[in-house]
């Protein structure tokens, strides 16, 4: 069962729900912002303070940065993270397959608007398929008769029981940006647990993550994806945010899907790029 949904303060969002799974997704943003299977454990994690207000990212579920990640490169003044998570995409169709999945898809165009913060002819789509596994493709489409250069992300707030006790593996020896330390070059050979503040580009891996929680293992693949991030704000940058609870950073890990900094994407006229990102349970 799908529906369109109001909240109190206007926000539209799609409620849908079938026989493994819930979700929950905004039309600003195309922004899936809870999926679960049974309530306990829900895949991703969604701040108490989110504002859900709009131009304003959701904090929390898969923001997709498109058609940058992080910081514009030449523009401060721009919108971090791009445009595509605070602009209203179209729903195009909904789709059932059988009774445990539902396939959503969501459209992006290019407008007056976006030409102002970005001069190209786009056709974005999200497809969304919720069931047994949560599948995330994103598909850039140039329109445009010059070619154009995209960094991008899907960018996964996942939940966790207690970040003090998760383990995450598939990232060994896979050299980051630690943006925490002026940007140096690192890399560990051992998996990765968080005790502090951490905001890495991985880079050049294509390698899917494991995330040893408490009483799960959740596995994050991906296609179309040179680079993956982590990040978790820690408990002062958490308090610092208005939309992050501050006790929330001990229950999320942020593992993204994304071709960042150096794998930055080019796309020709009349060629499109589609990067996707799959995550289960074992
Ligand atoms: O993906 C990590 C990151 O780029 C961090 O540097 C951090 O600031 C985060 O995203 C959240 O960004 P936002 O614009 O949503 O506050």
């Amino acid at each position: 069962m799908t529906k369109l949904k109001k909240s109190a303060n206007g926000f539209t969002y799609l409620s849908v729900k079938n026989e493994k799974a819930n979700a929950k997704i905004s039309l600003q943003g195309a922004h899936l912002f809870h999926f679960s299977h049974d309530e306990k454990q829900p895949f991703v994690w969604l701040s108490k303070s989110s504002l859900f207000e709009q131009n304003k990212a959701i904090r929390g579920g898969v923001p997709v940065c498109w058609p940058w990640f992080g910081k514009h490169q030449t523009q401060s003044n721009l919108p971090q993270h791009g445009f595509a998570r605070t602009s209203l995409w179209s729903l195009e169709k909904i789709d059932e397959p059988d009774k445990g999945t539902t396939i959503v898809t969501l459209t992006l165009n290019d407008s007056p608007q976006s030409m102002l913060l970005w001069p190209y002819a786009f056709s974005l789509s999200l497809t969304i398929t919720i069931g047994d596994k949560l599948v995330l493709s994103l598909r850039t489409f140039n329109k445009d008769k010059k070619a154009f250069e995209i960094t991008e992300a899907l960018h996964t707030y996942l939940w966790v029981e207690d970040i003090g006790n998760v383990e995450v593996s598939g990232l060994e020896n896979v050299k980051y940006v630690d943006s925490l330390d002026d940007s140096k070059i690192k890399s560990s050979f051992v998996p990765l647990s968080i005790h502090k503040e951490v905001d890495r580009v991985y880079f050049d891996t294509k390698d899917c993550c494991v995330i040893h929680d408490k009483k799960r293992k959740l596995i994050v693949e991906k296609f179309g994806s040179n680079s993956t991030v982590v990040w978790n704000p820690w408990s002062e940058k958490a308090k610092a945010m208005q939309d992050f609870d501050n006790e929330g950073y001990k229950t999320m890990l942020c593992i993204e899907t994304a071709n960042a900094l150096k794998n930055s994407i080019i796309i020709e006229p009349g060629e499109s790029h589609t990067i996707t990102q799959t995550i289960y349970s074992l």
